[in-house]
């Protein structure tokens, strides 16, 4: 039996869509009438203290997030695997993101609606997409998809992962031994890590001084669509405003939502989403854990199972 756990998104829609694509495997939400000794697989997302009470069965916890950051943290995580999510169709949207926001970035979007706003006519050209450095910190599957969407754009492009990676056209760096170098090479810094104790406040102070400063007007970029409590944001804000920082585009942040008080909405060259880079689509998560689920039922191994030693 598979149990529906999810918080804050439609728990109902995806609960139909699973007894569609498993029937007749049985699918349950959490009022429904079942014995907790039945379950064998837990789909969750947000789940609650007494999620996992009772299930004494469980086969996999399946999660609708890629990041299982808070989901480890559960005080009561079962020692059964995890499976996280893996979809083009999540890599798709966030490589969108990282576009946008690069290529928003690389032509000085700040400099010209500034100079629009004060019917200035100042002619700046923005160094060429070859000479613009972008680096992105995770190498996984969304760093990986971002460097197959931007190295057509002709960006030059540099990574940094935990073990080193060889990716074509793109100049590897791994490991707290090379942060520096890959850093001092960088005009646009783009955070695709996993939140976990080694990267939690990578983005600080110190990290942004050490990005290069010489080739985007307004000062070199960051871009964090990964998790909030990779940033300080107290150093962001002071980044932004002493010109450390040209510029930031934050979909998360270190407390969600972010509150109305916070002094990152007022930077002008700050840009807010709200933890909307990228969805988990129902559709194609349907498919992805239904398969995952049949062919485990079949004697099969789970994929993207999570790593608990290393955190993600
Ligand atoms: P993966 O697990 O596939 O990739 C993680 C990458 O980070 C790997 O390259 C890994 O290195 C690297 N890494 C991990 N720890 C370190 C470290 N200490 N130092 C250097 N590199 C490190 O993750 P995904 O690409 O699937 O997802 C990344 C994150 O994106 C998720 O954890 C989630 O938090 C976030 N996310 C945000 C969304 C949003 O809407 N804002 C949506 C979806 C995901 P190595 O290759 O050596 O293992
Ligand atoms: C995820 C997210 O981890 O949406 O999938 O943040």
């Amino acid at each position: 039996m598979l149990l529906l756990h999810l918080s804050d998104v439609d728990e109902a829609s995806w609960a139909r869509a699973f007894a569609e694509a498993l029937a007749p495997y049985p699918v349950v939400r959490r009022g429904d009438d079942f014995d907790p000794k039945d379950i064998r697989y837990i789909f969750v997302w947000k789940p609650k203290p007494d999620a996992f009470d009772g299930l004494t069965n469980l086969k996999a916890v399946l999660s609708l997030g890629a990041g299982v950051d808070a989901l480890l943290k559960h005080p009561k995580l079962p020692d059964a695997p995890i499976v996280r999510f893996v979809d083009a169709d999540l890599s798709q949207r966030m490589s969108d993101y990282v576009v946008a926001h690069v290529t928003m970035h690389h032509r000085q979007f700040s400099r010209f609606r500034d100079d629009q706003k004060a019917r200035r006519w100042s002619q700046y050209y923005p160094p060429a997409a070859g000479e613009t450095t972008v680096g992105i910190m995770g190498m996984g599957v969304l760093g990986q998809d971002a460097v197959t969407r931007l190295r057509p754009l002709g960006f030059d492009l540099r990574s940094w992962s935990r073990t080193p990676k060889a990716m074509e056209g793109v100049e590897g760096f791994a490991g707290d031994q090379q942060f520096d170098a890959f850093l001092a090479g960088t005009d646009i810094l783009v955070n695709l890590l996993p939140l976990t104790p080694q990267t939690t406040g990578i983005l600080n102070r110190k990290t942004f001084a050490k990005l290069r400063r010489d080739r985007l007007a307004g000062g070199p970029v960051i871009i964090n669509a990964a998790r909030g409590g990779h940033q300080r944001e107290a150093d962001i804000v002071a980044a932004l405003s002493d010109g450390t920082l040209g510029a930031a585009s934050l979909d998360v942040f270190e407390v969600e939502p972010l509150p109305p008080d916070s002094p990152l909405w007022d930077q002008n060259n700050c840009y807010i989403t709200p933890h909307i880079a990228a969805i988990s689509n129902e559709a194609s998560g349907v498919r992805y854990f239904s398969r995952a689920l049949m062919r485990h039922e079949a004697g099969e191994a789970l994929p993207n199972v999570v790593d608990r030693s290393r955190g993600y």
